[in-house]
């Protein structure tokens, strides 16, 4: 097929879903064209079935906001028109979907059919797809859509709460790449955050304020009064400078490290031993995956999707959002040496069920009832 990609290229979940699972289409012999307004960060390679189409917003004096939405709506009826497309899948509803709803009008006009897939991923649905600013447009949208997927079945359940949907969504979770994402031999670097060998904690995110990073740090700050520990913050966003002056007021910059974003975040997730995600909301929860893919249990809160894959007393634990004390507790059973062996290994086991291989025919299968 020729599959036309639309999501954001950048750091985020949903861009991150939509470039893997573009790049694992391409390897099964399908066209895949991303669309986009930079060249996705996860697409680190091409090959003669990938394309890339940038999305020029001209601007002009007029213009305090330039319209994107219809530039990428021009860009898809181009790309659509001129690299023969047999199906548009847009992830993240806002703006994407409606973008695809103009594109396919435009294009029937002039006699062609494209189906569109619309992928949920979370804060489209949670936090701004419900603000009313975009309640109606995101409404119309996912019906207008010939197929609509989310990422968990709790995402799908906040959806048919929210807005008004006629359709039926496909839940097809997200997935992750083994081969890129196992645990690797990074003694030395290991050795360099942690040389008196003190536990790692970790936390991968966008420091906004749905993941509640604060909450990381006082979690911290608490077990490390119980056992000689390390934290370790990657990733950048619009909390992280109240939360540099959060570690300033309890004392902890010794012990914890902002790194900042990160290509190769699998090299660093290798030496965690624990992974820290208290989010006040999470459709899904790839940054956890990644990190289980790793051999490293999750400490999480037992919010949206997250329960789909963090397995309580299995993979690790879930708290209800914000039980500090209680994310202390179960971070402190899991890093007794008798029992991190075996959380290590069941976080292994659980990121396999997950693997890309068995989710990307999910979305072919899914594909062919539309086409
Ligand atoms: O909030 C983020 O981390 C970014 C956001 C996105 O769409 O880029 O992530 C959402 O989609 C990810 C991929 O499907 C999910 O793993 C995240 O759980 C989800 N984030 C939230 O629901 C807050």
């Amino acid at each position: 097929m020729n599959i036309g990609i639309v999501c954001y290229p950048t750091f985020g979940g949903s861009g991150v879903v939509a470039t893997e699972l573009g790049k694992a289409l391409a390897q099964n012999g399908h066209k895949v064209h991303f669309i986009t307004y930079n060249q996705p960060i996860r697409l680190d390679f091409f090959n003669e079935n990938l394309f890339y189409h940038e999305v020029n917003i001209s601007s002009y004096p007029l213009f305090q906001y330039p319209p994107y939405e219809s530039a990428l709506a021009s860009k898809m009826v181009d790309v659509v028109k001129n690299s023969n497309l047999d199906l548009l899948h847009v992830h993240y509803a806002i703006p994407h979907a409606t973008s695809a709803y103009l594109a396919k009008q435009i294009l029937k006009a002039e006699g062609i059919d494209i189906p569109v897939v619309t992928t949920l991923h979370g804060t489209d649905i949670t936090v701004v797809g419900k603000d009313s600013t975009y309640k109606p447009m995101v409404q119309f949208s996912i019906n207008e859509s010939d197929g609509v997927t989310s990422v968990s079945a709790d995402l799908r359940r906040e959806t048919y709460e929210t807005f008004k949907i006629d359709k039926e969504i496909e839940v097809i979770p997200n997935f992750i790449d083994l081969k890129r994402f196992h645990k690797q031999e990074r003694d030395h670097f290991k050795k360099f955050i942690c040389p008196e060998g003190e536990m790692l904690l970790m936390h991968t995110s966008n420091f906004r304020k749905v993941k509640r990073v604060g909450d990381i740090i006082r979690v911290f700050h608490k077990v490390r009064q119980e056992v000689p520990s390390k934290l370790l913050l990657i990733g950048d966003g619009p909390e992280r400078q109240e939360m540099e002056q959060l570690c300033r007021e309890l004392k902890l910059c010794e012990d914890i490290r902002f790194i900042g974003k990160l290509d190769a975040v699998e090299e660093v997730l290798s030496v965690a031993d624990v992974f820290l995600m208290p989010s006040e909301k999470e459709s899904f929860g790839l940054a956890a995956l990644e990190a289980m893919a790793c051999e490293v249990p999750v400490i999480s809160s037992n919010t949206g999707g997250i329960p789909e894959l963090n397995v309580h007393g299995v993979t690790g634990f879930l708290s209800e959002v914000g039980d500090i004390d209680d994310m202390v507790k179960n971070t402190l059973f899991v890093l007794k040496p008798e029992n991190l062996p075996t959380f290590k290994a069941n976080a292994l086991a659980r990121a396999k069920e997950f693997d890309i291989q068995q989710i990307v025919p999910q979305y072919e299968a899914f594909y062919r009832t539309l086409c």
